[in-house]
């Protein structure tokens, strides 16, 4: 890298810090006015270096903040300084993780912390998994892998048969892209229903399966969630498994949020169950602020990763066993290092400071779900120990004042809806906040709300 360009980064690098401590959520540019508000036009003749460099900064410096103590949109959130020097060293290493030739030691880095999470989840020796680009995927080559293990014709055929899968009405949309990806049709996915904590309907689930069996169809997959995205809840996990064994049928967690309360004594019953789960994926961008995406998927059944996502292709697979050469149970050809900045975090605070920020993130909704609950003003939508905190204040619409909020450049932070309420949805997944940010969430949110009117 060029010396002008590694000082060009650290002067960028420095004016986001500084801006960011300023300016900690941006007021929206207007998109009609982007082409002239910036120096977007790719053209011809190259930009002088002046007109490079202002255009540069001018860029990260006007881009939406996600990094911040007072953003609150998303599932993810924060900039953990170890995690982030090592997606900086992944980007200069610019390997690929298909084989070990060209990944070396980093291969060794994402078996490394394959083995630990196996461990932390209770999954038995023998068990594998990779990385890919994010939930969807995780929950795509998961559900690849049940279709494949029902059926090992599709590989070649295609679906032939009604083979029906299961989740319930708060799952990710993934699943509804998923099942068209797969051939498998989104008509043939069974939207279970929810009690009122947005929790799988275990019996329902059971009665469906039994019936479309009693029609000739073929259940195979069951979806269940750890951490839906709205309210946060868990499908009871431990008596699903018991249906998917009873029944014969693949049952897959999409943790991809709450599987990082694996690494915590205190919270990981939340995702008690997991071990009786064919498999599982979860988002390490999510509650543990490495840089995005930072996405796993694991099964028990090592040789359906290979049996789904591995063939041969010699210009590139050149010595090595599989078991040394990722891409072969891998969706994609070219792959990011998404390995090396969750190693950083976890070799710089091991185990139990990836615990601690786990509890922190739950300390923080705790502290926020206690002001609620103790003004009259709030009405709330979730339950406890949830890391999404789902509320209205007084009958401001959540919608309108999630935009006032942005607009007047005062906080980020979304809304959500269940069973035709909408809410504003104020997650906690950035351990880097401290209680004073939470307690002035609600003095911002208050002052914009009662300027309403
Ligand atoms: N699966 C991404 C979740 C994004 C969000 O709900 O904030």
């Amino acid at each position: 890298m060029k010396q002008e360009d590694r000082e060009l980064f650290i002067t960028l690098l420095d004016q986001l810090l500084e801006d960011e401590l300023e300016t900690p959520v941006l007021i929206p540019k207007a998109i009609d006015n982007l082409n002239s508000d910036f120096a977007l036009e790719l053209g011809e003749d190259a930009a002088t270096k002046e007109e490079f460099v202002q255009a540069l900064s001018q860029l990260i410096l006007e881009t939406p903040r996600t990094t911040t103590g007072s953003f609150f949109n998303q599932l993810f959130g924060g900039r953990n300084s170890k995690a982030t020097l090592g997606e900086l060293l992944s980007v200069l290493l610019n390997s690929s993780m298909y084989t070990y030739k060209i990944g070396g030691p980093m291969i060794a880095i994402e078996k490394e912390i394959v083995k630990r999470i196996i461990n932390l989840a209770g999954y038995p020796e023998g068990s594998y998994g990779t990385f890919a680009t994010g939930g969807s995927m995780t929950n795509y080559m998961a559900l690849i892998m049940a279709r494949d293990k029902f059926d090992s014709n599709v590989r070649n055929h295609g679906v032939t048969q009604k083979m029906i899968m299961y989740t319930s009405a708060e799952s990710h949309y993934s699943v509804k892209k998923n099942a068209s990806f797969a051939g498998l049709g989104r008509d043939n996915i069974r939207f279970i229903s929810t009690n009122d904590k947005g929790e799988m309907d275990t019996a329902e689930l059971k009665n469906q399966i039994q019936s479309d069996k009693a029609e000739g169809l073929l259940p195979f997959f069951i979806n269940a969630t750890a951490g839906t995205t709205v309210l946060g809840s868990v499908d009871p996990l431990e008596q699903i498994s018991e249906i998917s064994h009873q029944e014969g049928v693949w049952m897959h967690i999409d943790a991809a949020f709450y599987g990082s309360t694996l690494f915590s004594e205190k919270y990981k019953q939340l995702v008690k169950g997991i071990e009786n789960s064919d498999s599982f994926s979860m988002n390490a961008h999510k509650m543990l602020s490495t840089p995005l995406t930072c996405s796993l998927i694991f099964t028990k059944h090592k040789t359906c990763l290979y049996d789904s996502f591995g063939t041969d292709a010699d210009y590139l697979y050149q010595g090595e066993s599989d078991d040394w050469n990722p891409g072969k149970i891998s969706f994609q050809c070219g792959r990011r290092n998404d390995a090396l900045k969750f190693w950083t975090l976890w070799k710089s605070i091991g185990r139990q400071g990836i615990a601690r920020m786990v509890e922190k993130e739950f300390e923080l909704a705790e502290h926020a779900r206690n002001y609620v609950n103790s003004n009259s003003n709030y009405k709330v939508y979730n339950h406890r120990d949830s890391l999404t905190l789902c509320f209205n204040y007084k009958d401001v619409a959540a919608e309108e004042i999630c935009s006032k909020l942005t607009e007047d450049g005062l906080l980020m932070v979304g809304y959500g809806r269940f069973k035709n309420e909408v809410f504003v949805r104020l997650p906690f997944v950035n351990s880097s906040n401290d209680k004073s940010e939470i307690d002035n969430f609600f003095k911002l949110f208050e002052e914009c709300a009662d300027s309403m009117g």
